[in-house]
């Protein structure tokens, strides 16, 4: 009956009938249910629905996505062996020739990560192990599964776009009579991602000139205070907690559906209830200090040249510390991130750009406190610390850039809503290396060396680009009035 009710409450999801925060609760009181009821069930009842190994990638830091699938998938009867973040492909054939797993579950969340999945896939083959492999992650699409993993792996890869896809692809997987049809369909799908069997259009590509976007120069450029490194080491959580963007919190991460202002204006009860349990938590997070606010920035004399971004220690430095280069659309206005920086004169005596470099991190500690959370059944709880301390990194990373706005003589208007904060109306731009604009993480290297957030806030580079807390955020930011998202 117990397992009867989990897919009940999946088939609740799934017709979108509830949401993620609910389905972490039901969690919750079924596994104290399963818990109190163990010691009288006999084995056939207890017996597990299959045995999956879960790992998040080489090189990758991210847990959140991963844990919301473990969460799910244990208490719909699986035997769940996670082998945590950053796992080597050698790691994953030596724990799947130990266990012999049903089904073995990938996640990640860059670019860079479903890569890495390719070289997994194929060391996996390459080992002999047959298990199909489920994936998931944000930057993962259904395409690229098709076309690079699958033919990596060379036996059936699946993709799940959320974690209940997941827990309904595992379930069709381990019954035998649904496994064939899921496989076939899964082929087909695959086949067709693929272009196989369909004649291929071949694009065109306009190879017209680009002409470059009509910004303006600046006459006055706005000097920061200083060109010294700030530290901060003890933020104050509550004041980030103000910006923490509920779009992202409530909706994205606790799956709450609909008009957000309106739901909580109109008192609707299941927006109340999540809402109440979330500020419970947060009080929680702030009255025990679970989430450390650390961050290190600096304002940096700069140059544009060409599609170049140049560093200086001073204005008076004629040697870069280092250059940034940065792709050009080839589109319509074909913008690149330097054409909202001053160029290099002709003459160094005349007044350099600035620019400012950060890294916020909001993750100390948060990946132990929700995996003991989450061993001791408070599913919901252990799932809102990681979703608020990811969302206070990007919280963190507003307000910090909103005092930089102000050390650099650029306020916001007071009448400036925290609405409008969130669309980014503000002047200036902030943008993090891996966004569509600049989206070569090796430049992380470069901004780490600048700034040594290892040292001053504990914030590490993995040699898949990532940081490490996973709850951390690097910008650039820029104070041209002009500045705005693109992507190349
Ligand atoms: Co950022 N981020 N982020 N980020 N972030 C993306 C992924 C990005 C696409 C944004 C963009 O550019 N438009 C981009 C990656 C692009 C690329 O790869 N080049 C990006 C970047 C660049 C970065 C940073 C590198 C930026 C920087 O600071 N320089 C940085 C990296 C962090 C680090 O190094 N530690 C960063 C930071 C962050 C935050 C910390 C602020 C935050 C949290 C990240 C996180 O989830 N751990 C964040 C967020 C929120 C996002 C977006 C907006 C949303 C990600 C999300 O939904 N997370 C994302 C853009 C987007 O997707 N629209 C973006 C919540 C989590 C529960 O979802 O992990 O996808 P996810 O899990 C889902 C499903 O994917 C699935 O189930 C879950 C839900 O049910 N799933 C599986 C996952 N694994 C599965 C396994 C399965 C089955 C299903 O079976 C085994």
């Amino acid at each position: 009956p117990l397992m009867k009710g989990m897919d009940h409450i999946g088939r609740l999801f799934a017709a979108n009938e509830m949401i993620v925060a609910e389905v972490l609760q039901s969690a919750e009181v079924m596994k104290a249910a399963v818990a109190h009821l163990e010691p009288h069930m006999d084995n056939a009842s207890t017996a597990s629905r299959g045995k999956i190994l879960l790992a998040t990638v080489k090189g990758d830091v991210h847990d959140i996505g991963k844990n919301l699938v473990h969460i799910i998938l244990k208490n719909n009867g699986y035997e769940i062996i996670d082998l945590g973040i950053k796992v080597a492909p050698e790691t994953l054939i030596e724990q799947a020739l130990k266990h012999r797993p049903d089904l073995i579950g990938l996640s990640g969340l860059l670019v860079k990560s479903a890569h890495q999945m390719v070289a997994t896939a194929e060391d996996l083959k390459n080992a002999g192990i047959t298990a199909p492999l489920l994936v998931g992650g944000a930057a993962l699409s259904g395409k690229f599964t098709a076309t690079r993993i699958a033919p990596a792996y060379q036996q059936p890869v699946l993709w799940a776009k959320d974690a209940m896809q997941g827990l309904d692809l595992a379930n069709q997987l381990q019954d035998p009579q649904q496994r064939p049809k899921v496989l076939a369909k899964n082929r087909e799908a695959q086949a067709s991602l693929r272009g196989e069997g369909v004649t291929a259009i071949v694009a065109t590509v306009a190879t017209t000139a680009t002409p470059k976007a009509k910004i303006t120069a600046l006459d006055d450029i706005p000097t920061p205070p200083d060109l010294r490194l700030h530290v901060e080491q003890d933020f104050n959580v509550a004041e980030i907690f103000r910006y923490v963007n509920p779009i992202m919190l409530y909706g994205k991460h606790l799956g709450l559906k609909g008009n957000l202002e309106r739901l909580f204006s109109e008192n609707d009860p299941k927006a109340l209830e999540i809402k109440k349990r979330v500020e419970d938590i947060q009080n929680e997070i702030l009255a025990k200090k679970y989430i450390q606010a650390k961050a290190v920035y600096r304002f940096f004399a700069a140059r544009s040249d060409g599609d170049s971004l140049m560093i200086y220690d001073s204005p008076s430095s004629r040697n870069a510390l280092t250059r940034f280069d940065f792709p050009r659309q080839k589109s319509a206005e074909g913008l690149c991130l330097t054409d909202f920086v001053r160029p290099v004169p002709d003459s160094f005596a005349s007044t350099p750009d600035y620019i400012c470099f950060f890294v916020v991190t909001c993750g100390a500690g948060i990946m132990e406190l929700a995996s003991q959370l989450r061993e001791k059944g408070e599913y919901l709880k252990s799932f809102a610390i990681q979703a608020l301390a990811i969302e206070s990194a990007e919280g963190f990373a507003e307000l910090l850039h909103e005092k930089i706005r102000a050390m650099w003589g650029i306020p916001d208007p007071k009448e400036m809503t925290a609405r409008e904060k969130f669309q980014a109306k503000y002047r200036g731009l902030r943008v993090s290396f891996g966004y569509p604009a600049c989206p070569n993480l090796e430049d992380q290297k470069k901004l780490f060396a600048l700034l040594d957030p290892a040292k001053h806030i504990r914030v590490t580079l993995t040699e898949g680009l990532m940081m490490e807390p996973e709850a951390s955020v690097s910008a650039l930011v820029l104070h041209h009035p002009q500045a705005r998202y693109f992507s190349v």
